[in-house]
């Protein structure tokens, strides 16, 4: 316990600070981010700070350090949260979760990443390759999904596009034996288009600067990124991704966890169609469109193994059936346009998805009986110059995550106090759930309102924003220029305002009706579907469909993402939570710089003055009476080996006789334990008694035999 202490490091764990103050307590991070001690506690919770520089914090040597030690045996770090969340898992084989958040490049990724090489690391498989070789599978999931679904942002170069959930499953040994990913809406909008300064998906690059030549002419392609439309910006600037050698590693990973050439090849031709569906042009001919690039659509044509003929009218024509009779409508340029940078994203966004897919039949666990740890990371907070359809999801999605925590540390921990009698002084909170029900309530929030437009026939963005005015005009969460005129954040007819819980966001609305809709043509599945390529079947099922058949709107981007996330929030409800609360010290991504405002401003937002408050007057576990007294009743010679009369008063007895009355508090139900030491002085204690325990059961054996 020593480096708890208060000493020039500052403390270890917040809960000692002398003075429970918002200064005190930032104070104490800065000074100990400035000796490289990057993480604190609040209890249990683990506060990460982003050094942005490599402090030598995870050498696989370390590992040994934190195998089978508590959480407050060690210094802070994140591997004894791993450990943690590990033995948790193992002792009372309930399903355990680590929850990481925090803003955009504060570390989220970087942290999921080393829980994951900890809990690898630390079951040693005795040389059992089936062991190994799921390890390797697991870990190998992570360069392949950060290469197709990371992407550099003018706030994080390795920004997570993308959120993800992934469970480690384990055997009853605690053994791991496989995996499964959940991945959530990815921002494939940056396929066709991204900000100034910021770069598509990193795969893109990799593809173009690392494949061996033979690969790329096969694919039609060039070596430099500039040459296609949409990987031509900045990609030269972007000095701290290293694009090359990112494909090899790629590559390995893929044939690590067990694709095939057939497949890998698959995903490059689709990459590289993407790439040429970018350069085709649209000529106007009259209102009509001509495509002219004819080298390039041959390209495509050759990526996605289609014909000409069928790239050529899918991309210029539409074909749609009314009233039993096939329409063919020839498109204007522009319409053709779009219809290919629509084509480009849904591409590449199956494509993630099937490579997923693909990721989890070869991690999957064929078992039906295991335990799970899972680990999220999602995309962090973000608030960019310019914020749209994208934001708006990402954003939302932090909401909901700041609920999970309200409730699963603020609210039901008070409650319980409440509820058990325990003498508590309530602790107020900022409760973000009106933002979230404004956002997402099924028939009125913010959502309902953009699909509302989106189902009506030349539904419009402006349309949508009359209709956030007017459902949102009192609420002290919105506001727009025309809402409040005195509002000078919303400088233009098109912006609407969130307050979020991390922020203000200015939102155009440009564009939220087409992504939500995201609607690619059906005749352009249907020419999808009937390549012959097995996975564009897998990928376009729908396109199977035939032109005449009535197809059901199907639900919008939002909806989607909304009952996605409601499905996280049970998942992880249901789970053991355990917290990384990551901290972004300064806007430059400068090693070792802390910006005072930036920081407190997170300290604020993410709640964390609440959580110590509650932590410090609160206790680390509670257990039912019989439960404890099961547990601990060789603990005591009153209690051993029966007690006859209330459990209660069976686990007074013990916490008497073990000197424990102030550590404690009874509730009604419930012993309530402050600190986790006390929690391992009792393990101690009961697993110095269990050889007596044993001698004597044996001995009562031998009496009776
Ligand atoms: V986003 O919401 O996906 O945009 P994250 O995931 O929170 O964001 P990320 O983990 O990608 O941020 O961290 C950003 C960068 O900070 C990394 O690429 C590293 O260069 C750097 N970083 C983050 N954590 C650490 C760390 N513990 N040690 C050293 C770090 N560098
Ligand atoms: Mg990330």
């Amino acid at each position: 316990m020593a480096h708890l202490k208060s000493d020039e490091y500052g403390v270890g764990d917040a809960v000692l600070l002398d003075e429970i103050t918002e200064d005190a307590f930032v104070a104490n991070l800065k000074r100990r981010f400035s000796k490289d001690k990057i993480y604190t506690y609040i209890g249990e919770v683990l506060v990460s700070v982003n050094p942005y520089a490599d402090l030598g914090l995870y050498k696989p040597e370390l590992v040994e350090t934190f195998r089978n030690r508590a959480l407050y045996q060690n210094e802070p770090h994140i591997f004894a949260l791993s450990e943690a969340t590990y033995s948790t898992m193992r002792r009372t084989h309930q399903d355990c979760v680590v929850i990481i958040s925090g803003e955009s490049g504060a570390g989220k990724t970087e942290a999921s990443k080393r829980v994951m090489e900890y809990i690898a690391a630390v079951n040693t498989s005795k040389g059992r390759a089936e062991i190994e070789r799921v390890k390797e599978h697991l870990l190998a999931s992570t360069p392949i999904l950060e290469a197709f679904g990371n992407a550099k942002t003018n706030v994080n170069d390795n920004s997570s596009r993308f959120g993800k959930y992934m469970d480690i499953m384990f055997d009853f040994k605690a053994e791991p034996i496989g995996g499964h990913i959940k991945n959530y809406l990815l921002e494939k909008s940056r396929v066709v288009k991204h900000a100034a300064g910021e770069r598509n998906f990193h795969f893109f690059y990799q593809l173009l600067t690392g494949a061996p030549d033979a690969v790329l002419s096969s694919l039609s392609l060039e070596r430099n990124p500039s040459s296609y439309a949409y990987t031509n910006q900045v990609w030269l600037l972007c000095f701290s991704v290293c694009d090359k050698a990112g494909f090899d590693e790629v590559t390995t990973a893929m044939r690590t966890i067990g694709f095939d050439d057939a497949f890998i090849e698959c995903v490059h031709k689709l990459v590289a169609a993407a790439l040429h569906l970018g350069q085709v042009a649209f000529t106007p001919n009259g209102a009509l469109c001509v495509c002219v690039s004819v080298s390039v659509s041959v390209s495509v044509c050759l990526s996605v193994c289609t014909t000409k003929d069928a790239l050529l009218k899918a991309l210029t024509t539409r074909v749609v059936a009314a009233r039993g009779e096939v329409i063919e409508t020839p498109l204007t340029a522009e319409k053709a346009s779009k219809a290919r940078h629509a084509l480009a994203k849904s591409i590449y966004g199956r494509l993630f998805s099937h490579i997923v897919k693909n990721i989890n039949t070869c991690i999957g666990v064929k078992a039906d009986k295991h335990t799970a740890l899972g680990v999220l990371d999602i995309y962090g907070f973000e608030i960019f110059p310019s914020n749209g359809f994208d934001q708006f999801c990402i954003n939302y999605c932090n909401e909901k995550l700041q609920q999970v925590f309200i409730e699963l540390v603020l609210k039901l921990e008070q409650d319980e106090y409440a509820r058990e009698g325990i003498d508590w002084v309530n602790i107020e909170y900022f409760n973000n759930h009106e933002i979230c029900v404004m956002i997402d309530d099924p028939k009125a929030g913010m959502i309902a309102v953009l699909d509302e437009q989106c189902a009506i026939a030349g539904g419009t963005d402006a349309a949508f924003l009359a209709n956030l005015d007017r459902s949102f005009k009192s609420h002290a969460r919105y506001s727009s220029f025309q809402t409040d005129s005195s509002d000078t954040s919303c400088e233009r007819s098109r912006d609407f305002r969130i307050r979020h819980f991390a922020g203000d966001v200015v939102y155009t609305v440009d564009g939220f009706v087409e992504k939500n809709n995201d609607t690619l043509f059906h005749d352009l599945k249907r020419m999808l579907y009937n390549c012959d390529n097995a996975a564009l079947k897998d990928m376009w099922p729908e396109g199977a469909d035939p032109l005449t058949a009535v197809h059901k709107m199907p639900p919008t981007a939002a909806t989607n993402f909304r009952t996605s996330m409601d499905e996280l929030v049970v998942a992880l409800k249901q789970k053991c939570p355990f917290y990384i609360r990551c901290i972004r010290p300064n806007r430059h991504k400068a090693a070792k710089k802390w910006e005072d405002d930036l920081c407190v401003h997170q300290v604020r937002y993410l709640g964390l003055m609440e959580n110590l408050r509650v932590r410090r007057a609160g206790y680390c576990n509670r257990q039912p009476y019989e439960v404890f007294l099961e547990r601990y009743k060789m603990c005591c010679k009153a209690t051993w080996p029966h007690w006859h009369r209330e459990p209660k008063d069976g686990v007074r007895k013990i916490i008497e006789e073990l000197n424990l009355k102030d550590e404690v508090a009874f509730g009604n139900t419930q012993l309530f334990i402050k600190n986790p030491s006390t929690l391992q002085q009792l393990e101690d204690i009961r697993d110095a008694k269990i050889p007596l325990v044993v001698a004597r059961i044996q001995a009562a054996w031998r009496g009776l035999l």
